[in-house]
Parts: structure tokens; sequence; C-alpha cells
């Protein structure tokens, strides 16, 4: 028998349904049914102006695509995958107080000196083993304590079990994605109690009286209700919403098509999950809470079957989509097509220009080319000339990160790593790819591109019954149905990276003007 499972995947920069077909024998078949653009939107108030999500044309677009899986056969199963960190408040009748925020609305500064002063960074990270980022879900969170709404709010929903709330009726809250809100303890798998009663108690900012029940990935949510459109499974029962590793970065490693080498209990791989961020780190059994850890701020976030992630969070393509962005703008609405960013980029001149990607000059919206111009002359580095050495020295300051994170994740946790693995969008950059493998000395292995929708669709298909095993079971699945391109490391290039890195790390740098 074959099975048919819809996976919702909402990235920063677009958001996806997808059908994966499992076949008898057991190889599956990825098409899409919709993609629709996905971009913070600027949004003014009586004082400034926030950054929030349009969630109501995300909504559509899930709708959308939902109806086109619908058309195209039966259903056995729907799962949601979204980016980490944000959410909605809902009122005393589940009604959305309002467009979700962004993390890029820069409105915690506030609420992570009062955390910190009730929890300092340190005892945190002890705690929940989260890198510090001030868009963590906990700062956002008691941020809004001081926002009019607050008075209204009676619960909080991330991202994907907001949309899983709107399809089914039920509220959770899936774990792997609340680890990303800095209230979990990565060891316990549950909402921490003592950062809960730090805030309550300590901040009067009630969160504990927000939160929904956790659940692990795997778990049957309820039927789906699209109005008119029936969603039904190849029995004709209605279609279970399946709650899957919710995460993106959580469903982008379930993909990974690497198996543990089980005979060197040390070895492991290496992966990046590239998308609008870069999430780059290793998969483990337990968390690593050392203070080395946090100050090279590495995050312990969860994953399928007990697993953490011990990744980096890097400053991804991001930088990249706000130049295409600003040239699009520039160029009355010309997009670059793809070819001619990847021949413009491979076209320029190597090495000229490298910069810290992850300085927080580059989190906000806007024109991007000037905010690097500035970098560059601060760090006596040459100022790109033209679009292809923009993005040359986007593609090399990303790589310049990977290295580094990935020797970092290695050191850290004491393990080894045989292959680096890179899914998503950015797995289709192949100057990108083959300078991993060059940095790193370390064979590359890109693809699944829809790494995320994939690992969704394989929680689904084992959560049905289709598929049985861990996640070495589910991972064997990826590489007998996904085509994967190989780059070896050019001999002898590693040591040019050492440069590299010392330029960004160590740059000659020139008082701010
Ligand atoms: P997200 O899930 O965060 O929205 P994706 O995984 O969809 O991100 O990755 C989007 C990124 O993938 C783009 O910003 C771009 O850098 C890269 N990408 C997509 N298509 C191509 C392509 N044809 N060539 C090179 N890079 C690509
Ligand atoms: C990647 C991601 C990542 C970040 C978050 C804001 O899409 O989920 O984990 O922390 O977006």
């Amino acid at each position: 028998m074959t099975w048919t499972v819809a996976a919702i995947d909402l990235g920063a920069s677009s958001g996806r349904v997808l059908i994966g077909t499992l076949s008898a024998d057991g190889v599956l078949t990825v098409d899409e049914c919709s993609r629709f653009p996905n971009a913070p939107v600027r949004v003014p108030f009586d004082s400034g102006d926030d950054l929030q999500w349009d969630v109501l044309s995300l909504w559509e677009g899930i709708r959308a695509g939902l109806r086109e899986a619908a058309r195209r056969g039966p259903v056995d199963a729907v799962g949601i995958d979204t980016w980490g960190v944000d959410y909605g408040l809902l009122d005393a009748d589940g009604r959305l107080l309002g467009n979700p925020m962004s993390y890029r609305s820069e409105r915690t500064a506030t609420a992570v000196e009062r955390v910190h002063s009730a929890l300092p960074p340190e005892e945190l990270y002890a705690l929940n083993g989260i890198q510090f980022q001030p868009f963590n879900t906990m700062f956002q969170l008691v941020a809004d304590t001081c926002l009019a709404r607050d008075a209204l709010t009676r619960q909080m929903l991330l991202i994907p079990d907001l949309l899983g709330y709107w399809l089914t009726g039920q509220r959770i809250c899936e774990v792997s994605n609340a680890s990303t809100t800095g209230l979990i303890d990565p060891a316990t798998r549950r909402w921490s109690p003592r950062i809960l009663t730090t805030l309550r108690e300590g901040l009067h900012a009630d969160v504990p009286a927000i939160l929904p029940p956790l659940v692990e990935p795997g778990t049957v949510v309820g039927p789906v209700h699209l109005g008119s459109v029936d969603l039904r499974t190849h029995t004709g029962a209605p279609s279970p919403l399946i709650a899957v590793a919710s995460h993106d970065t959580a469903s982008a490693v379930v993909a990974v098509p690497a198996t543990h080498d089980h005979s060197d209990p040390g070895a492991t791989f290496g992966f990046i999950s590239s998308g609008t961020w870069s999430l780059v780190g290793v998969e483990l059994d337990a968390p690593v809470r050392t203070p080395a850890s946090r100050r090279a701020n590495f995050t312990n976030e969860l994953g399928l079957d007990g697993t953490v992630r011990y990744l980096k969070n890097i400053t991804g393509m991001w930088v990249q989509q706000e130049c295409l962005r600003q040239w699009r703008d520039e160029d009355a609405g010309r997009q670059m097509p793809w070819p001619e960013v990847t021949a413009e980029t491979e076209a320029a001149t190597p090495m000229r220009t490298l910069f810290d990607v992850n300085d927080p000059v580059f989190a906000a919206p806007g024109v991007m080319t000037t905010r690097i111009d500035e970098w560059a002359e601060r760090a006596g580095e040459p100022i790109p000339r033209h679009r292809g050495e923009y993005l040359r020295s986007i593609t090399e300051s990303l790589v310049v990160a990977y290295r580094r994170a990935l020797r970092e994740a290695t050191r850290l946790s004491g393990s080894a790593i045989g292959a680096v693995h890179v899914v998503g969008g950015g797995s289709k950059n192949r100057l990108l790819c083959q300078l991993t493998a060059d940095a790193t000395g370390l064979p590359v292995v890109a693809g699944p591109v829809e790494g995320t929708a994939v690992g969704n669709m394989l929680v689904q298909l084992r959560a049905i019954g289709a598929l049985r095993g861990g996640l070495d079971a589910l991972r064997l699945v990826v590489e007998r149905s996904v085509e994967t391109d190989h780059y070896a490391p050019t001999p002898g290039a590693e040591v040019l990276w050492d440069e590299a890195e010392r330029r960004v790390l160590n740059p000659r740098r020139t008082p701010a003007a």
C-alpha cells in the first residue's frame, strides 16, 4: 500500500505545502502543492513601528495548499513545522490578539535586563542550555507583559501550534519547538520549574498560566477541519494532524541522510541547515551546558526521540536575501534569477572581502550593502565593487562561520565529525558547499533541499504506522529516496581558511566614524 502525507513547512522566506507519497518499497516522493512568500512586515504604532508576521496570508496559503492536496487524493496525515521562538497570544475565547511579532522586532532590551537581573546568564544557561539571543521567546513574553494586550492574554501558542489549533481546535505545545523558548530544561524535556517560578514571582510575568501542555513529536493532535473541503485518509477517516518535530531545524535534522557510525560512539555527522538562518552543529544524546559552551553561545535544542541538537545559530542567507530584495527595489521590481546570482558569485574575485555575518548590524531588514561596506571599512577589508563581489563575500563569510561553528561543536561536545550534511535551500548553492568542504577539510553531502518538509513527513509516517524504527530507519528512507550532491575537499585548501578566519575574528579595526 502507498501512504500520502501533507507537510506544511513555513520558513522565514517562504511557506510551502508539500505532499509526500511513500511507496510500498519504502521510497518517499515529494511534490509541491503550494508555495507562498513570507517576510516580516513593518507596522507603525503611536511611538514607533513593529515587525509582524502576516499570519493571515500564511493561513490562506496553507488552506490553498491543503485544498490542492485533497484535490490530488487521500491525505493520511498532516504535519506543521515553522521557524522557532515566535508565537501568537489568545484571549479567553481562543481569538488571536493581533499578528504574531517577528523575532526581528527589537522590543526586548529591557526584558533581557530584567530576566538577567533575576537569573544571571550563567545560571540561566545551566538551566535551559539555550544560546542567548535577545529574541528568545522568554524575553519576548516578558516584554509582552508590559503591553496593554497582556490583560486579555490567556494562552501562548508557538506558530506551528497556533496553526494546528486553527486546523483542529486542539491546543498543545510540541517540545522541539518549545525548546527554543528558553523555558525548557533540555535534560527532562519539561518546562523548567525554576525558570517559570522566577518569571512569575520575581518578574510578575505569569508565563506559566499561559503555557499549553507539552507533547513529544509523533503525538496525534486531532482531526483536521478545513471548512467546506474534506481532508480524508485512504480509509475515508478524517485526516489527523500529527505534532511533528515542529521546529523547522528539528525536522531538517531528522531528514539528514546519515546514520551514526555505531562502531565509534564518538563519531557523528555535522549538519548545516541552510536557509534564512544557518543552523550548524551536531546531534547528541544529552545537552552540553558547560561554561565554555555558554561562552561560545552554543545551544541545546530538542529533537526527535530524545536527541539534542547542539548547534550555533548563524545569520544565514538572510544577508543575501536582503541584498537581493534591495537590488530588486533598485531595479524597478526585477528579481535577479538564481542562475544569474550563481554566475555572478562564481565569477567574482575570491577571498576579497570577508565580514562577520553574525554581527548584530546585519539582523534588521533593510538596505544591506551599506552595512557590509561600513563593516568592511572599519575592518580594513576592501569594499565590494559590484553585485558579484557582495554575493561572493556573503558566501565566503558564511563559510568562515560554518567552519568555526563545526570546529567548536566538536571541541565542546567531544564528538568527531566524519562528514558535513547541508540541507535546505543553501544546499543548492554549489560554491557554498564546495567551499565548506575546502574550509573544513571534510566531505560535504548536499540535500535534501526540502529537508524540513521531508523530516516533517517522516515523523507523520511513523506516527500513522507507515514506517517503523528510530532515527536511523527514518534516515535510511531519505538515503533511498533523495538524490544528494557530494563535494570532496580540495587538497591543501584548508590552510587558506585559517587566514580567512583570522581576518574575520581579528580585523585591523579602524575606529567607527
Ligand atoms: P527558509 O526555510 O528559511 O525560508 P529555504 O530553506 O527555503 O529558507 O532557503 C532559502 C535560500 O535557499 C535562499 O535564500 C537561497 O539562498 C537558497 N536558494 C534557493 N534556491 C536556490 C538556487 N536555485 N540556487 C542557489 N541558492 C538557492
Ligand atoms: C530557523 C529558526 C532558527 C532561529 C529561528 C528564529 O528557521 O527556526 O532556529 O532561531 O528560526
